[in-house]
């Protein structure tokens, strides 16, 4: 079961620095799939929790430069809602 999640990312000013931050997600082994959307400067990471976390998703971001709010992660695939919340709860993320 993958992990879907959509978070906030600071720092975009245009359309390269998106590319950017897509191919350095694409980059680690794990990621299934990856959107990074200038205008409503956020990030949407497919992954398989076996193989990545949210947390080395959001390094690789600020390895690019930029900076995923990963305190305002949330949730998209509703069939792992519970597990990824559960997931997200023990790290200090997600919506309280
Ligand atoms: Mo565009 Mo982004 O010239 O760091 S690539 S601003």
């Amino acid at each position: 079961m993958s992990d879907h999640v959509r978070f906030p990312i600071e720092g975009m000013t245009c359309t390269s620095c998106a590319s950017r931050i897509t191919r350095a997600v694409r980059k680690l082994d794990g990621v299934e799939s990856v959107k990074v959307d200038l205008g409503s400067d956020s990030g949407d990471v497919a992954f398989d929790p076996a193989r990545t976390s949210f947390v080395a998703i959001a390094a690789a971001v600020r390895q690019a430069g930029y900076e995923a709010q990963i305190e305002r992660v949330e949730p998209l695939a509703p069939s792992a809602h519970r597990s990824l919340l559960g997931r997200l709860g023990r790290l200090g993320l997600g919506r309280r």
